[in-house]
């Protein structure tokens, strides 16, 4: 009896294991939930407001981003999809060279793009090596998916402005990567 021990042991354990491997596999198959949320666009006296279906259906930018912090920690680079900050503006009224744009988040924080960085201008870009290069061409996008997944909570979903590129090896400035968007204006 004692020598059935250690088999029995052996027999539970590949059974918990063969279960936990089918659990986690079920998890990975079904399609994540994006998280809720709205984003409202103000442009003078216009509101819009869009959910996901709303952002989700209009023409998408799919490419790279990959951003450092200011104390030169490099997060990516990630495959993004989204819509360009352009054409959400565009929504709501008229956009000209006089305007900026005013990002905000849930959790209060803001960001100012002035209207040459609305068009992807004006952006110090690095390269692996954090060194500064010339800016290729740049897309300031609000991101909904990060390498083919709803943008999780951790990393600012369910919408997140991006600095993004069309290539995977171009560094930007993360303080404009504005997490947990809520509200673009027009000012
Ligand atoms: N809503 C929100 N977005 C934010 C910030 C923040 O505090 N709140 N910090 C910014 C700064 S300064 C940096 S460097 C990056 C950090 O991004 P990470 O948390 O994905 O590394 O997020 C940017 N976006
Ligand atoms: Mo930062």
């Amino acid at each position: 009896m004692k020598r059935l021990m250690p088999a029995l042991c052996i027999c539970l354990l590949a059974v918990a294991c063969i279960c936990g491997c089918t659990g986690a596999g079920e998890t990975a198959v079904a399609a994540p939930e994006p998280l809720p949320g709205n984003l409202t666009i103000l442009h003078g006296g216009t509101e819009v407001v869009l959910d996901w279906d709303d952002i989700t259906a209009m023409p998408a930018f799919e490419g790279y981003g990959y951003s450092v912090s200011t104390v030169g920690i490099k997060s990516g680079p990630f495959a993004v999809k989204g819509v360009p900050l352009t054409d959400l503006i565009a929504l709501a009224g008229d956009f000209g060279p006089e305007n900026r744009v005013w990002v905000s988040a849930t959790d209060g924080y803001l960001w100012v793009f002035d209207a040459d960085q609305v068009d992807g201008e004006g952006f110090i870009t690095f390269d692996d090596n954090l060194k500064e290069v010339p800016a290729p061409p740049l897309t300031i996008i609000i991101m909904y998916e990060q390498d083919g997944l709803p943008v999780t909570y951790e990393y600012g979903g369910p919408f997140r402005m991006v600095v993004a590129t069309a290539t995977p090896d171009i560094i930007t400035e993360g303080s404009s990567w504005v997490k947990w968007v809520d509200t673009i204006e027009v000012r």
